[in-house]
């Protein structure tokens, strides 16, 4: 067999993939072997419209020359150096140039290899902060139905999808869920932020009043939930949830792992939505998705509460052998010079509307029920097949793949977050794919 990356192997039965019907896939192959730009290359030679970013980390398209580069200097002059007790210029500079772009008040950053590790590190701290501050009885930690919060134990516990928990056994203890805001009867075919629901906030004091906000330590949510099908949040529901939080000394953290990086046409969903909260769980957009890497930005006073005591003792028990790894601190620097240069962090305002339009124009078709979008991130909710649930969505996936579009689905909604640089004749190419597709299938 040729080494070549761009033969498909003959067998592909030793890699279990993620997050994958494994059989289906594997009679049926669909591989990527290149991509630039707006577009994969598939290994049968067909151009793929990406619609989805990759896995909506690909924010500024693929194959951009200064991380391509950028990666390929750094893996010859410093390919890695120990995280530990010792540090290379990169991993300062790339948490300067965050700070620069973050939400003020987030001025310090922990850096991971991934959103779920982002999510757990933004638990920890969240923990160890209220210990240091003598609360350490603050351990409880909340959640939301339908959140998504990567894999990992912490993730899990506090996310909110069934088929990613009901596996597991008992998780985290002490961890309670505010309920999701999906509301298809009072908020379908919303633009933007849907206007229902913005009192379902006050069910995180039903939570406080039930376990007192003594033993909270944080509350955790996705300024819009994306793996679970795109949920945007009522009108001014997370300023209500800000205002309960500090009302309460409870710490409010954003996973903002889909919703940073100019996802919702401003650099975070802090932006978007006004709301800053006190950590802000980051990855994907990072580097572009092309090297590994998350970031925890946290605030001054939480950063602050921990430097006390002897000055050669450690101050916070954590870390990983990757945390800001010179490749992809590089990587991470490149990428926000790219978008800087090309103001991707802001480019989604202006597309946004030319999106909504295009998206909404779905009304109608075959098995929809309910379309809604905010930025660059837009879904289609199907009606689900009696008896087949998501079968559905997965056959409009496949026709869309087949006809040179990638959609993600997930239960029986589609969900489309193109990378930024996408131009406003693809918006149309793409939803006239989904349109197709939707006709097409039964
Ligand atoms: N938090 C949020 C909000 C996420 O969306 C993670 C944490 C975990 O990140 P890692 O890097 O550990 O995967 C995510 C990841 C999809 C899809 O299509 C979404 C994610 C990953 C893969 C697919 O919905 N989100």
């Amino acid at each position: 067999m040729s080494n070549s990356s761009a033969v498909v192997p003959n067998d592909l039965g030793a890699f279990w993939m993620p997050f994958t019907s494994n059989r289906q896939f594997k009679k049926s192959p669909r591989m990527f072997v290149a991509a630039k730009d707006m577009h994969y290359t598939t290994s049968d030679g067909r151009q793929v419209l990406d619609g989805t970013a990759g896995l909506w980390c690909c924010n500024a398209g693929h194959a951009r020359p200064k991380i391509v580069e950028a990666i390929a200097r750094q893996a010859a002059e410093l390919d890695y150096a120990p995280a530990f007790q010792m540090g290379h210029p990169k991993a300062f500079e790339l948490a300067n140039r965050l700070v620069d772009i973050a939400p003020k008040g987030l001025d310090h950053v922990l850096f991971t290899n991934s959103g779920s590790e982002s999510v757990e590190t933004a638990l920890k701290v969240a923990l160890a902060y209220h210990r240091v501050k003598g609360e350490g009885a603050r351990s409880r930690l909340i959640g939301r139905e339908r959140g998504y919060h990567g894999v990992n134990f912490g993730g899990i516990s506090v996310g909110g999808i069934v088929t990613n928990r009901k596996m597991f056994g008992t998780l985290l203890t002490g961890v309670d869920h505010m309920p999701h805001t999906h509301n298809l009867s009072k908020n379908a075919y919303s633009k933007g932020v849907p206007e229902y629901g913005t009192e379902l906030a006050d069910e995180l004091e039903r939570i406080i009043t039930l376990h007192d906000a003594s033993t909270i330590a944080a509350v955790i949510v996705e300024p819009v939930a994306g793996s679970t099908g795109v949920l945007i949040p009522p009108m001014a529901y997370l300023q209500r949830l800000r205002d309960i939080t500090k009302k309460h000394g409870i710490l409010l953290i954003f996973d903002e792992v889909i919703t940073g990086f100019g996802r919702l046409g401003t650099p975070f969903g802090a932006d978007y939505f006004g709301v800053t909260p006190d950590i802000m769980v980051t990855a994907k957009g990072l580097t572009n998705g092309v090297i590994p890497m998350g970031a925890v930005l946290v605030s001054g006073e939480i950063h602050d509460a921990f430097m006390q005591g002897p000055e050669h003792l450690i101050e916070f028990f954590h870390g990983y052998t990757y945390s800001g790894n010179p490749m992809a601190s590089a990587a991470g620097l490149a990428t926000l010079e790219t978008y800087k240069e090309e103001g991707l962090l802001t480019r989604g305002a202006e597309l946004a509307p030319i999106f909504q339009d295009a998206l909404h124009s779905l009304k109608g078709e075959p098995h929809v029920i309910d379309i809604r979008n905010i930025g660059l991130v837009g879904a289609i909710e199907l009606k689900p097949i009696a008896g087949a649930p998501t079968k559905r969505a997965f056959s409009a996936f496949l026709k869309c793949y087949d006809d040179g579009f990638l959609v993600r689905t997930t239960g029986d909604i589609i969900a489309m977050s193109p990378p930024l640089i996408i131009s406003e004749s693809q918006i149309g190419e793409l939803i006239d794919g989904v349109r197709t597709a939707l006709r097409s299938i039964d």
